[in-house]
């Protein structure tokens, strides 16, 4: 008894010390697309399932524990085979609870959120491909002829500890990319080295960056807003150095912004690409 207050009073000190948690969210950050918000949802859903299955197995068993006691002078029961209709319940019944969980509870909702996740292609309005390479993302609009690519810019200081460290350590680039607020963005991700994977917890997707292959996911960003993600598959010694910035801004500016993207490429004078010249040849 006195060990276990002790316990108790240790876990409370922990808990107490409120500088260690500054910083800390306990929750997901919040949900800014449809996916972010649909998989919190699921795992809301499931977590709640859970607990209260948890508590009722545990309070049965616990019940169970204190009055079959021997000591408390209960009488074992002394049946034998052929099982009989209430042994055949018992097997039976937390079979179904969880079939019927599993299956209708938890899947039907999950099979919901598994078929609007991969439907990357209804609605899109806008392309991005996003390529990782060790170790910077690289973005292209295509259809727009837009590319460019994005890079850590936290000086070497910070993080060699000879500077203080600022706010956004490790998730600062030279250029973000940029998304305008309530359209659905179809993304083409692949890599041009090893594998990475793109990902920012607001909006609930992490895709694998794969060489040779094409992978696809979506995201329609609601709320304006700088969100911020890394690189969050092992990629080699700066894997920990290509973060992810989104700036989602209104269509409006988004436009402006892409204009001048656009804008230097136009006027320099573009040479024939090898297809144009190709084409020309077979003329
Ligand atoms: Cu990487």
């Amino acid at each position: 008894m006195r060990s276990l207050y002790r316990f108790g009073l240790g876990v409370l000190a922990a808990l107490g010390s409120v500088a260690a948690w500054a910083g800390y969210a306990f929750n997901f950050p919040e949900p800014v697309t449809p996916i972010a918000r649909e998989t919190l949802h699921m795992h809301n859903l499931v977590m709640v399932v859970i607990l209260v299955l948890f508590f009722l197995v545990f309070g049965l068993l616990l019940y169970s524990f204190r009055t079959h006691r021997k000591s408390a002078g209960f009488k074992a029961a002394t049946f034998t085979a052929p099982v009989g209709r209430k042994q055949w319940l018992w097997v039976l019944s937390p079979f179904a609870l969880l079939f019927f969980i599993d299956y209708i509870v938890f899947g039907i909702p999950a099979l919901h959120a598994v078929l609007m996740y991969e439907d990357t292609k209804t609605d899109a309005e806008l392309v991005v491909k996003v390529t990782g390479s060790q170790w910077l993302w690289q973005y292209e609009f295509p259809a727009e002829g837009v590319s460019f690519s994005s890079r850590l810019v936290t000086p070497r200081d910070q993080i060699d500890s000879g500077a203080a460290k600022t706010p956004n350590y490790l998730l600062e680039v030279d250029n973000p990319l940029v998304l305008p607020a309530g359209k659905k963005v179809r993304f083409i991700t692949t890599s041009n080295d090893v594998i990475h994977s793109w990902w920012v917890p607001a909006f609930g997707v992490k895709r694998d960056a794969v060489p040779g292959f094409l992978r696809e996911f979506w995201a329609t960003v609601d709320k304006p807003g700088t969100y911020r993600g890394q690189c969050s598959e092992l990629c080699g010694k700066e894997h920990g150095f290509m973060p992810v910035v989104v700036n989602v801004v209104s269509p409006e500016e988004f436009a402006k912004w892409l204009a001048s993207k656009k804008a230097p490429v136009a006027a320099a004078a573009v040479p024939e690409t090898k297809v144009a010249v190709v084409a020309k040849a077979a003329q």
